[in-house]
């Protein structure tokens, strides 16, 4: 007789040959046989509390990474609890693969247990969603939706395995098991659009670079690096690809942006739509030159008329359009001294204006302080994870992460509750980073139950809640629309100890009321080797600038 092998297996032998070496999942009846698979290949299996978060830390792990993370759950409540993971993946342009299980296709439209159009549900948010049809194709179909996370932008790809499908065992030489089955997706860019960005760049006076997310997806750094520092182009960052320049680097920028938008002659946004972020692309000078670098043909020129266009991957195209400008006698760089100092004066007073607020002694303690405090400590090697609503906003003005690959934030879903997964996922794919996550109190409450799952792999990182004991993003917008005595409905939560939770979970906990207590309190986080939530009760009175300017609230 025949060598026989079951669906959870071929699932197993697939993800092996994609170089998946862990997955997220929590159990159900289903999917059982997946985990038997991933234990003959090697694969580590690890349960979370919420599928949410299993989808989440799929996606963080594809981050860190570079490669695709998968996430696994069970069939109906199972799927549709890891639907938010999924929604954050396909916003993020995160490659991601979910699995998740079905009723038996023998009993199909019966009404088995947990039975949902779970295909339906996913088309709109995933690249690929499909159900395998027989147990022979279950390796096949998993190579396929790994292939298509890279089409274009990547993103997420969703699978469903009828329980009959995955259980039974086929002849091993009737199953197809790739294990060559992916080209690079990498595309250089038109070159005659490579010669068009170079004459731009020669004439030049005032560019300005974004490097969005796409820099950090496509490792492009050294590429992003060499063409900003060889044609002297100042940098913004957005997304995960900041800390592509490290701070102090002399094309390095952040509060500047509006101002360098408004006076640059030439803007080159590369890997970033003109999204709700960007104001959809209308804040930028009328007069200006707008080249736009995306893998996604889709994203370009999308929500305005744009200069030039080029599709492909931005360090391919970066390096090119070095090298195009390189040949050239005069390639402007040399020209550009006095717009990167004109730019470094409004830096720097930008920053010398709000610098009382980060040292700020004040009881409660003012969220700019708290930022302030952990921006100092940072490390090369901490990974900085933001999951919040106002306080994370504070963040994304003081906090500079110290290298590339260090910074996570959902993308623009802005889920809240992502903050434990990719903590999860940073620690277990980089045990030799730390990991910080500033939480909102509110964010937390989302997922924070998953602090034990970090406990029981031992997964230490340091938890920040800057707690104001409320939602107060939301709140702000409901003060301002509706006046304060009429501002705390559905946004008020209670005066929870954080710290204490840690400890009950097996964790380092403390509470900071005192500003002069915060860092010796990371200190000690750091030291203590555990998972740790520090809950710094932060004035729940005072709002970050950017939650103030949001559009939605005028
Ligand atoms: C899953 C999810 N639900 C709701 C929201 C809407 N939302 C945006 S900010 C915010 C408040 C967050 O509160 P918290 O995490 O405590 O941060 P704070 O604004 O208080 O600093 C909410 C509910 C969201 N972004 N994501
Ligand atoms: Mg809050």
């Amino acid at each position: 007789m025949s060598e026989t092998i079951s669906g959870g297996h071929l699932v197993a032998k697939a993800l092996k040959a994609e170089g998946v070496e862990v997955i997220y999942t929590l159990c159900g009846g289903h999917i059982i046989d997946i985990y038997d698979g991933c234990v003959d290949e090697g694969i580590e299996v690890i349960d979370v509390r919420h599928e949410q978060v299993a989808a989440h830390a799929a996606d963080g792990y594809a981050r860190i990474t570079g490669k695709p993370g998968c996430a696994v759950v069970t069939a109906g409540p199972g799927t549709t609890d890891a639907v938010t993971g999924v929604a954050n993946a396909f916003r993020a342009e995160s490659p991601m693969l979910l699995i998740g299980g079905q009723g038996a296709l023998s009993q199909h439209k019966m009404g088995s247990l947990q039975d949902l159009p779970h295909v339906d549900m996913m088309a709109p948010i995933t690249k690929f969603a499909a159900t395998v049809p027989t147990t022979e194709r279950v390796a096949d179909l998993v190579s396929m939706a790994f292939r298509e996370c890279y089409h274009g932008a990547p993103g997420p790809s969703f699978l469903e395995i009828p329980r009959d499908v995955l259980d039974a065992k086929v002849p091993l030489d009737k199953a197809r098991i790739p294990k060559n089955y992916r080209a690079s997706t990498r595309q250089a860019g038109d070159p005659e659009s490579i010669e068009r960005l170079a004459d731009m760049l020669a004439h030049a006076e005032k560019p300005a670079i974004l490097l969005g997310s796409q820099v950090q997806t496509c490792r492009a750094t050294d590429a992003a690096i060499d063409f900003v520092r060889g044609l002297n182009v100042p940098a913004y960052m957005n997304g995960s690809a900041r800390g592509t320049l490290p701070p102090g680097d002399p094309m390095h920028f952040q509060l500047s942006r509006r101002y360098a938008f408004t006076e640059a002659d030439l803007i080159i946004i590369v890997g970033t739509p003109f999204d709700f972020r960007m104001g959809y692309g209308k804040r930028l000078s009328p007069t200006a030159k707008v080249v736009q670098i995306d893998l996604d043909y889709r994203t370009v020129g999308k929500n305005r008329d744009i200069d030039l266009g080029i599709v492909g991957d931005p360090g391919l195209i970066l390096s090119a359009a070095a090298q195009a400008a390189s040949g050239r006698v005069e390639n402007g760089a040399a020209r550009r001294k006095e717009w990167i100092e004109e730019l470094r004066a409004v830096e720097t007073q930008a920053y010398e204006k709000r610098l009382p607020r980060q040292l700020s002694d004040a009881q409660p303690i003012d969220p700019y302080r708290l930022v302030h405090e952990i921006n100092e400590f940072l490390t090369e090697d901490t990974i900085y994870i933001g999951d919040g609503g106002d306080i994370v906003t504070f963040s994304g003005q003081v906090v500079q992460p110290k290298s590339p690959g260090h910074w996570m934030d959902p993308g623009p879903l802005g889920t809240l509750g992502v903050g434990m997964a990719f903590a999860m996922a940073a620690k277990k794919a980089r045990p030799d980073k730390e990991v910080l996550c500033l939480f909102g109190d509110g964010a937390f409450s989302l997922t924070g139950w998953d602090f034990e799952t970090m406990v029981r792999f031992d997964l230490p990182f340091i938890g920040v809640i800057g707690n104001n004991s409320s939602m107060n993003q939301i709140r702000y917008g409901q003060a301002a629309k509706y006046g304060e005595d009429r501002a705390r409905v559905g946004n008020t939560l209670g005066d929870v100890r954080y710290g204490e939770f840690a400890k009950l979970l097996g964790g380092h906990g403390e509470e900071v009321r005192d500003p002069a207590d915060i860092r010796p309190a990371l200190e000690r986080a750091r030291e203590s080797g555990k998972p740790s939530l520090i809950n710094v009760w932060v004035d729940p009175d005072v709002y970050a600038p950017g939650t103030m300017n949001q559009t939605m609230y005028k």
